[in-house]
């Protein structure tokens, strides 16, 4: 049995950790086996690589190393963590996945979709998340929440054009491929971003369990 992959995407201060804790809660009250975790990241030596792209450095990283680092992360943690758990038919719910690298590396920093994608095919062959939650906010409110917090990484030291990017396109790619994205409204009190993924999920959960039976 194979189990589901989920993934949460969104800028700067959009309340994945927040909302990730509520959706660890739902899979919970329905049953589900599942496991978390995150990008870049998710094993010790993909969190060394996390370590290596967020500290900020006098070294200006080129674009084709943070891209290549990136996606070295990726395949230690498919193989580790990912693929062995869907094998098992547990679910998992990452925060960011290969989206962040088009949102962030291509329309952030300008690098080749064609690339990106060459490189996705290679670490993950067939592998796509089945539901992918995009929490949206205005860049500068979610910049404004994320203020509020510890010292920023290398990336949210990024100019606001930066994050316009980034957010296009993500909402470019849901637009392009509307089936396995859920767009949600994140600039919403908590309570209605909540009820928004609830459905999201109820939703995903119902048509999973018919295509089973
Ligand atoms: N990156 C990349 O470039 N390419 C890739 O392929 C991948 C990643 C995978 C690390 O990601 C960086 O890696 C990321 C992109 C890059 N850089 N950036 N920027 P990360 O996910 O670890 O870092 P992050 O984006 O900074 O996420 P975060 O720190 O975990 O923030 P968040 O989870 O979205 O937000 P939060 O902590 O849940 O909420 C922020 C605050 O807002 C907090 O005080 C909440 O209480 C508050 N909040 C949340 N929801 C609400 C609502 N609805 N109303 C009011 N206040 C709220």
């Amino acid at each position: 049995m194979q189990g589901k992959f989920i993934t949460i995407e969104g800028t700067e201060g959009v309340g994945k950790t927040t909302n990730i804790a509520f959706i660890q809660n739902w899979l919970s009250e329905k049953g589900v086996e599942f496991s978390s975790t995150r990008e870049p990241g998710g094993t010790p030596l993909a969190e060394e690589i996390r370590s290596l792209l967020l500290t900020p450095r006098a070294e200006t990283v080129c674009d084709t190393t943070e891209l290549l680092l990136m996606f070295a992360g990726r395949a230690q943690h498919l193989n580790k963590v990912v693929v062995p758990a869907l094998t098992m038919g547990k679910w998992i719910v990452c925060d960011r996945f290969t989206d962040a690298t088009y949102a962030y590396q291509g329309f952030g920093r300008g690098m080749d979709q064609k690339l990106i994608a060459h490189l996705e095919q290679l670490v993950q062959k067939e592998l796509r998340p089945d539901l992918t939650l995009i929490l949206d906010i205005p860049v500068e409110i979610g910049l404004q929440r994320a203020s509020q917090r510890s010292t920023p990484d290398r990336f949210e030291q990024e100019k606001v054009s930066f994050f316009h990017r980034v957010r296009e396109g993500y909402l470019c790619r849901a637009a392009e491929n509307s089936d396995r994205y859920v767009v949600i409204d994140a600039s919403k009190a908590l309570q209605d971003v909540q009820t928004a993924i609830r459905n999201a999920l109820e939703d995903f959960y119902l048509k999973s369990q018919r295509k089973f039976n």
